[in-house]
């Protein structure tokens, strides 16, 4: 069974929706990523970069064990493994993987580094924009919902910035009420981690 190494957080909690979401059975590790533990020599043989989520698949490809770190890998992992929420046409794959890569660099660091970084307020707003602007036009990022809109509920979902109201931006508070319906997204940001 896949051990998947999770925090309480937008990005720990991710790939949570797609097990959920295509039923994979797992087994739920809690790393505090401020305790030093994700620093240790036997938690860097499976993330590298020392940070949560990341998995072990014993059953990875051509049955060989698998490590992963990265979300956004995570999550097109699964898809692909299982064969769902990654698109059906190599042209919706491409749209999926467009707006995954998208939603995991420009969009999660700037909002990430927006925490820390109020200057930033104007390229999150950009950000905002060209979203609301999409959403307007398509009901999910990229055709069907897909490991895309997986990879961004968690952020927006839980939006906690007083300085920018994210009813300025409709279409996206929209997707936010589509995605948060789903038992797996609700599943992803209530279970009880460490
Ligand atoms: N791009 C990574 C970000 C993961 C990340 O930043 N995780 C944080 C917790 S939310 C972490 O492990 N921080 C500890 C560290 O950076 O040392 C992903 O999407 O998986």
């Amino acid at each position: 069974m896949i051990d998947l190494y999770c925090w309480k957080s937008a990005n720990g909690r991710r790939p949570i929706i797609i097990l959920e979401e295509t039923g994979t059975p797992y087994n739920l590790i809690a790393v505090d990523p401020h305790s030093g533990k994700n620093k240790e020599p036997e938690y860097l043989k499976i993330s590298p970069g020392g940070k949560v989520p990341c998995l072990i698949d014993p059953d990875g490809p051509g049955g060989e064990p698998i490590h992963l770190m990265e979300s956004a890998a995570i999550l097109e992992y699964i898809g692909g493994k299982t064969g769902q929420f990654i698109g059906e046409t190599e042209e919706e794959r491409w749209q999926v993987k467009q707006w995954l890569i998208y939603l995991a660099t420009n969009v999660s660091v700037s909002f990430s580094n927006l925490n820390h970084a109020r200057d930033l307020e104007g390229q999150c707003r950009t950000l905002l924009e060209a979203i609301n602007h999409h959403l307007a036009e398509n009901e999910y990022f990229a055709g069907n919902y897909s490991v895309a809109d997986m990879m961004a509920i968690g952020r927006f979902a839980a939006f906690a910035f007083d300085f920018i109201d994210l009813n300025e931006y409709p279409n996206l508070v929209r997707w936010v009420d589509a995605l948060t319906q789903r038992p797996a997204v609700q599943k992803s940001m209530e279970i009880p981690i460490g």
